[in-house]
């Protein structure tokens, strides 16, 4: 399966370390299409040599593409907010990760009806056994 992968960037970038490791996993057995999400390199400062119009349209064309979105949204962040409320007018399948001893989801994610499957959780590990149920059922 193709996999869009969000999380936060210029939102913040304190939880790269599990954007990698739920990346990593995910790429046993599928597609990542949006893997720099997970590279430490990629950090707020850096990477601005690309326009962003180029990144946006590069990465609305894979969120297109993506046979599912999966967006980690502990750390808030405008873009992510902006690809899930895509990946719904898209009508694309979407999982939601949310570490429970994190911020709290906002109100338009949470009580977004299209959004059914919202999971909270709390290590990586648990987290990499949700994915792997439900990417398992769809
Ligand atoms: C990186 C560092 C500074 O500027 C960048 C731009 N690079 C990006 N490259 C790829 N995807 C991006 C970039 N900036 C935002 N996105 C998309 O928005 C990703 O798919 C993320 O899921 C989401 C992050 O949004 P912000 O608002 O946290 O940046």
């Amino acid at each position: 399966m193709k996999i869009y992968f969000a999380a936060s960037i210029r939102g913040g970038r304190n939880d790269v370390e599990i954007y990698k490791e739920l990346i990593n996993y995910l790429k046993n057995d599928h597609q990542v299409l949006t893997e720099h999400i997970g590279d430490y390199n990629l950090s707020i400062q850096g990477q601005n040599q690309l326009k962003d119009s180029f990144i946006r349209n590069r990465d609305i064309d894979w969120l297109k593409q993506s046979d599912i979105v999966i967006a980690e949204a502990t750390n808030p962040s405008l873009g992510v907010g902006y690809e899930l409320a895509m990946a719904e007018r898209l009508n694309k399948p979407v999982i939601v990760l949310h570490r429970s001893n994190g911020t709290q989801l906002s109100a338009m994610i949470a009580g977004t009806e299209y959004f059914t499957k919202i999971f909270e959780y709390q290590t990586v590990e648990e987290a990499e056994k949700i994915l792997g149920k439900e990417l398992k059922r769809s």
